[in-house]
């Protein structure tokens, strides 16, 4: 349950990306500066979960006699496991642990061979979420978290240039603002607020 709990809130994290169509455009501003970037990955490398790194122990959920589940050990202890939800034979979560807390979670939303979404944990907590939205094995999308757990940012390269054109900015009621950079050089040019109408 707990699984399938998460794949619902990713998947309306997934959607909300989409969600960006909805701003009405504010005046251009000029005088935004653009934010440091520092070294960014642009693919989601799938991390090994097989017996490559331990022994793998597989777990028939749901009693139709194929595994939907298989865990990883090492030493007698769970370092990942993959879950199959849909029930095709290919796993659709990967998860990996560091001890006990939860170090990484690989999520494949569109039911592709490869993972789309891939979350960092630190000391368990949720810090970042990086996002193929378009299914290209390119990471499009970038979600920071603070130390509450929630969102306090959003990058974006919405043309696959591989220069962030999007920036959001989240307050903390929730609230969001958008720099979008309009002539691809790498910085802000307008901003836009989501039309609260059309929520
Ligand atoms: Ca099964
Ligand atoms: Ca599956
Ligand atoms: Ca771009
Ligand atoms: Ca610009």
């Amino acid at each position: 349950m707990k699984l399938f709990f998460l794949r619902s809130s990713l998947c309306r994290a997934f959607f909300g990306v989409f969600l960006a169509a909805c701003f009405e455009p504010e005046a251009p501003v000029n005088t935004l500066a653009g934010p440091k970037i520092g070294e960014r990955r642009f693919r989601i490398e799938h991390e090994r979960c097989d017996a490559s790194i331990g022994t793998v122990q597989s777990v028939d959920m749901n009693g139709d006699g194929s595994s939907d589940l298989l865990e990883v050990q090492k030493d007698g202890v769970m370092v990942c496991r993959s879950s199959d939800l849909n029930r095709d034979s290919r796993p659709d979560v990967f998860e990996y642990f560091e001890g006990t807390a939860l170090r990484r979670r690989e999520t494949n939303l569109i039911d592709a061979s490869f993972v789309t979404v891939a979350e960092t944990f630190t000391g368990g907590a949720l810090t970042l979420v990086e996002y193929d939205t378009e299914g290209k094995r390119r990471i499009d999308t970038w979600d920071h978290f603070n130390a509450a757990g929630k969102i306090d940012s959003r990058e974006r390269d919405t043309d696959g240039d591989g220069k962030i054109d999007e920036w959001w900015t989240y307050a903390a009621d929730g609230e969001y603002s958008v720099r979008i950079d309009t002539n691809a050089d790498g910085e802000p040019d307008e901003v836009r607020r989501p039309d609260r109408g059309a929520r």
